[in-house]
Parts: structure tokens; sequence; C-alpha cells
């Protein structure tokens, strides 16, 4: 049989080595032709695929990219990986799901198996893939079969990767679901699960997201309000972490990065709007999670006054300015907006990041300097703001004047001098 994977990101990259791996024939589809050049020069773009493992698979003959979506027609099994973001105004953007799900339809035939993984809104593959694909006039598990089962990729887990984490699954039909699960089971290791319907799993990923959403925004929270109290937020958690039943930590942080969590719970508040229902806890969790790089602003601008500093002018050097630590993606980064609020108060900001050497962001191009000793001695205030593992964290209490961990990074290591935490 031959597998397809359209959309080579993070999430379809990974599927694909799997799928090759267990000894299928795969072909990749991106629209971006430099990731389809990357794959078949057995080039990875993403953290967690092992180079050598793609230069083999490639060099086998059994995987291969292309922007060649005719090649549909050879292929018994897709899966549909394409990003699922939202628009200037907030709303969920499927356009990428409808073009796969119409360039599927031009080439689907009879005993073809569609699933959606991308993250979206419950019903999107009944009410908008299964009628995209229908117009074709096959029919939805007889003439094919189509389902839903969520991706699960924690960029930089090295515990937890595509091959061994549990699946869910949701047919259109009970003949889609054993399907779908039939497929998964021979491609990873981790269970299966299998649900009455895709919208079922559709809102099952949708709640992990929201769940970790919402309680980032409980102890972000209560950093706020721990500050201004007094007391100190982390020592609150780690004692809360005593209690060995019901309780789970989060940690507060400068803001919610990356192109899930802070996204997809909106993707169920547009949807929620259908049904009259207003989700008023994922709007406040937003409201308080989009309010930290402020209040990492208001901190720093409190810490250089102790100092007799104004912020215009000062010399503030961030830590780190992908979304978490250990990873080189900037996309939603809340550093970024905590750099901008910075910039337009007039502070002079430098940054390092061992992973991001540079990045444009609005038209502004920014360059890593190097973390050495005068920069850190140089600085007004030093910013922990990404606790990537590779900063050498006893350099930087050593020489940072002022230090501000907005990420608990120093973890009780001595410091120098002046030390704040969030
Ligand atoms: N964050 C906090 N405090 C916390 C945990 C996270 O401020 O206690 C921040 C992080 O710094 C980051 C953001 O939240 O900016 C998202 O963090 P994340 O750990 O959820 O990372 P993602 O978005 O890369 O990956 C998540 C997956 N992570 C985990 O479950 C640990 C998972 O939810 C999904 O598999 C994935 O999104 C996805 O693709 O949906």
């Amino acid at each position: 049989a031959t597998l397809g994977v359209i959309g080579l990101g993070y999430v379809g990259l990974p599927l694909a080595v799997e799928k090759t791996k267990v000894g299928f024939q795969v072909i990749g589809f991106d629209i971006q032709q430099s990731r389809v050049d990357q794959v078949n020069l057995g080039i990875n773009y993403i953290g967690d695929v092992v180079d050598e493992e793609l230069k083999g698979l490639v060099k086998s003959g059994r995987f291969r990219a292309t922007k060649d979506y005719s090649l549909l027609n050879d292929v018994d099994v897709v899966s549909i990986c394409v990003p699922t973001p939202l628009d200037e105004y907030q709303q969920p953007d499927i356009s990428y799901v409808r073009a796969s799900a119409e360039a599927v339809a031009k080439h689907l035939h009879p005993g073809m198996l569609v699933v959606l993984e991308s993250t979206t809104y419950p019903g999107t593959t009944q009410e908008v893939v299964k009628p995209i694909l229908e117009s074709t006039g096959l029919k939805c598990g007889e003439d094919f079969f189509l389902a839903y089962s969520p991706e699960r990729v924690d960029p930089g887990n090295k515990q937890f990767k595509t091959k061994n984490t549990p699946k869910v699954v949701g047919g259109v039909t009970a003949a889609c679901g054993e399907v779908a699960a039939a497929l998964y089971q021979k491609v990873l290791e981790g269970q299966v699960h299998v649900v009455s319907s895709p919208a079922v799993a559709e809102m099952e990923k949708i709640l992990e997201n929201t769940f970790r959403n919402i309680n980032i925004a409980l102890v972000n929270e209560m950093a706020i309000l721990c500050n201004r109290m007094n007391i100190d937020i982390w020592e609150v958690i780690d004692a809360a972490k005593t209690k060995p039943y019901g309780f789970m930590a989060f940690y507060p942080g400068p803001g919610l990065g990356g192109h899930c969590i802070p996204i997809d719970p909106w993707y169920l508040t547009w949807k929620a709007r259908e049904y009259n229902y207003h989700t008023r806890l994922i709007e406040v969790a937003g409201e308080i999670n989009n309010s930290m790089p402020e209040f990492v602003v208001e901190r720093i601008g409190n810490i250089l006054n102790d100092e007799c500093k104004p912020i215009r002018n000062s010399t503030v050097y961030l830590l780190g300015v992908a979304y978490k630590k250990d990873i080189d993606d900037y996309r939603e980064s809340p550093v970024v907006t905590i750099m901008e609020l910075l910039k337009r108060k007039g502070a002079n900001v430098i940054y390092s990041d061992p992973k991001i050497p540079s990045f444009r962001y609005k038209g502004n191009s920014y360059e890593a300097v190097p973390l050495t000793k005068e920069n850190l001695q140089n600085a007004d205030i030093v910013v922990i703001a990404t606790d990537h593992s590779e900063f050498d964290y006893d350099q930087i209490g050593e020489y940072a004047g002022v230090l501000f961990d907005t990420r608990n990074a120093m973890n009780g290591r001595k410091t120098a001098n002046t030390y704040h935490r969030l």
C-alpha cells in the first residue's frame, strides 16, 4: 500500500517517517518547494526528526516528497496534517484543510482512507471535509473511508514522540473508524483509542489544549496577585505540588506561545456561537494569558525604577525568544511581544537565543547578540524569557547585575547581584 501525508511540518514529517519505517511506500505532499527539496535530499528541518533516519528512508526509495498532488491517484491512505491558524480577526482559518480536501477529492478513488489530523473545531470533518469528498459522487463509508485523528506532537518532547503517543480516532461510520484504527495500529506503537464520531475526537483534542490554556491562565493570574501581595508564586506552586492527588502543576510565564495552546480554544469559541453558547472561561483565560507580556514589562519598569533607571535608553537583555524552551520556534512567542513593547518605551533591547540567531517580525529584523560576560555586565537588566537548557545559568548568575527570571530558570542557583522572579 502507498500512504500519503499532506503537510510536511512538525506533525506531517514525523508521521511520514513513521509510516515509511514500518514498510509502507510513502509520498509526502507539501506546497512549499523548499520543504519538498529538503526532504528529497534527506535534510530534515524538524528538530524531532533524525537526519540519518530521513536520509536512509529517502535513499531506500520508499519515501519521497512532491508538490504534484496528482500523485494522490497512487495513494491508498492519506493523512491531512496542515495548519489551522486564526486569521487576523481571531477567526478559524481552515482554508488549508479545505484546499487539501479539494486536492484529495480530485484524486479520490474507491477504497481510499482519508484522515484529518489538524486541530480544528468539532464538526469540521462531518460538515466540511465529508461534503467535499462526496461531491465526487463516491459515498463515505462505502466507496471511501473518512476519519478524524488529532495529532499530539509536543515539539521538543524527548519521551513522547509520534511513534509512542496514544492516538484517538473517530470515523464518520463504524467501518471508517475500524479502517483508520487498523492503519494507526500498524504504524504506531501507542494505544489507539476509537471513539464514536469525528466530532468526539475533534472535541477531545480541543479539551486537551484548552485544559492547558486555562490552567496556565490560572497560575498566571495567581502570579500577578502574588506579586502584589509579596508572596512568591513559585514557592506556592511547589507547596501545592506536595498534594499527591488531584493537583497538577502549571507554571506562570511571560505569556502563551506556540501555534496550538493560544489558538485552539478560539476554534471552540467560534463554533459555540453557532449553538448560542458563549465560552466565557476560554475568553477570560485568553485575556489573562495575553496580559502577561504587559505584566512582564511592568515588572521590568519597576525593577529598573528601583535602580533609579528609566526604561528609556536602558539596555534590556532578553535571554531566549522561542515560545518555549529547547525549540527554535518563535511563532506567537510572547517574548517578541515583550520586545516590541519595550522598544515602544524607548528601551535598547538586545537578545540571545542559541536556537534563533535572527528573526523578522512585522518588518523589523532582529539579530541575536552572543551571550557573553560583557553583554551580561553591560545590560541594565537581564531577563530570562525562555529557559533553554543550553544557557549557562552559572555565568548568567555570576555576571548579570540585575536579573529578572520569568521562568524560575535559576531554580535556586546563587546569583551575584539583584535577583527577581516573576
Ligand atoms: N506554558 C506556560 N506554563 C506552563 C506550560 C506551558 O507558560 O506551565 C507556556 C509555554 O511556555 C508555551 C505555551 O505555554 O509558550 C505552550 O506550551 P506547551 O508546553 O503546551 O507547548 P506546545 O504548544 O508546543 O505543545 C502543545 C503540547 N504540549 C503538551 O501537552 C506538553 C500539546 O498540548 C499538543 O500536543 C501540542 O501543543 C499541539 O500540537 O496541540
